[in-house]
């Protein structure tokens, strides 16, 4: 436990974040294209390389989170990323989820992840290679009637399961249950799930014996949803709302909150946590790191109110 509160601690380290470079094949491929690149292994080794050998990263990244391909690749001079990471002082880390998959008798458009069988074993291999922490992602969707209970309790409790099994391995889980921002819901509603979502899966946690202190989470910021009317809210709008939201959820004995950007261009991903972490300093009671783990908004250079790929 010792061992993984200290990771935890240097994940969440103050003026630091986590960079999200885990996309699954598919999803890399995407990019590549609109770069005119193939997406083959040795394109897609070169374009992590370009990111893992920046300069001065370490000042800024404390981990990174990689796909299980990435994970084993090395520099194009024959340097495993791990280590040319750990040279700077960045942590290993990896996405253990295998995907979503439609939930059975969810709602419509509900998913659940997978990845839970044989997760032990390969969480054992990852932590060989040099992982130090994992990431799991389920995804939560948002309208009038959505997310139904069984989608909420279902993804809290796959969540925590992972988030046990990681530990027992010796990896930090950091546990990412995405409220997606598609659709034209209001802030408030986006506030009102946050807490419901969050809320299940600390309880899910709680119940599944992980240890708080050894675990991170990964959430989405209180706005409103991409199609609602009115555009991008004000930061410190943003910032009132999730701070609000996780007080109420999140205890203390999580060390950090690491935002996902989840659509958010850059420039609003990057001055919502700027006011986000403004207003905890104002509200007091604010106990945990607040931080990013982006992904799109640190690798994918995109105008404010340009639409989310
Ligand atoms: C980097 O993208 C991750 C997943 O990709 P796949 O969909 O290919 O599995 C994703 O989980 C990411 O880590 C988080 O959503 C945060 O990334 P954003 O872009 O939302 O900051």
């Amino acid at each position: 436990m010792a061992d993984l509160a200290t990771v935890a601690a240097a994940l969440s380290a103050p003026g630091k974040g986590l960079l999200a470079s885990d996309e699954s094949t598919g999803t890399i491929g995407k990019r590549l294209e609109k770069a005119g690149l193939p997406n083959t292994e040795d394109i897609r080794r070169a374009y992590r390389e370009l990111y893992y050998t920046t300069p001065g990263m370490g000042q800024y990244i404390s981990g990174v989170i990689m796909f299980k391909e990435t994970l084993l690749q090395s520099t194009a001079d024959g340097r495993r990323f791990v280590d040319v990471l750990a040279e700077q002082g960045i942590l290993a880390g990896i996405k253990v989820d295998e995907g979503l998959a439609p939930l059975p008798d969810g709602g419509d458009g509900e998913t659940y992840t997978r990845g839970l069988e044989g997760l032990e074993a390969a969480c054992r291999e990852y932590v060989a290679a040099g992982a130090k922490f994992a990431k799991w992602r389920a995804t939560i969707k948002v309208s009038d009637v959505l997310p139904t209970d069984l989608a909420v309790e279902r993804n809290a409790d796959d969540l925590a399961r992972y988030a046990k099994i990681c530990q027992e391995c010796g990896l930090v889980p950091v546990v990412e249950p995405e409220i997606l921002i598609d659709g034209a819901h209001s802030q408030e509603r986006f506030g009102a799930v946050t807490e419901r979502v969050v809320g299940a899966t600390v309880a899910a946690l709680w119940r599944h014996g992980v240890a708080l202190e050894g675990c991170l989470l990964k959430p989405q910021m209180v706005i409103p949803g991409a199609e609602a009317e009115g555009g991008p809210l004000p930061p410190g709008q943003v910032a009132r709302a999730t701070v609000a939201a996780l007080r109420r959820v999140v205890p203390p004995a999580i060390p950090g909150i690491m935002f996902l950007s989840g659509g958010q261009s850059e420039e609003e991903a990057t001055a919502n946590l700027n006011a986000i972490n403004l207003e905890a300093q104002a509200a007091g009671r604010c106990p945990w790191a607040l931080s990013f783990s982006f992904g799109r908004a640190l690798q994918v250079r995109r105008a404010r109110g340009a639409p989310a790929s």
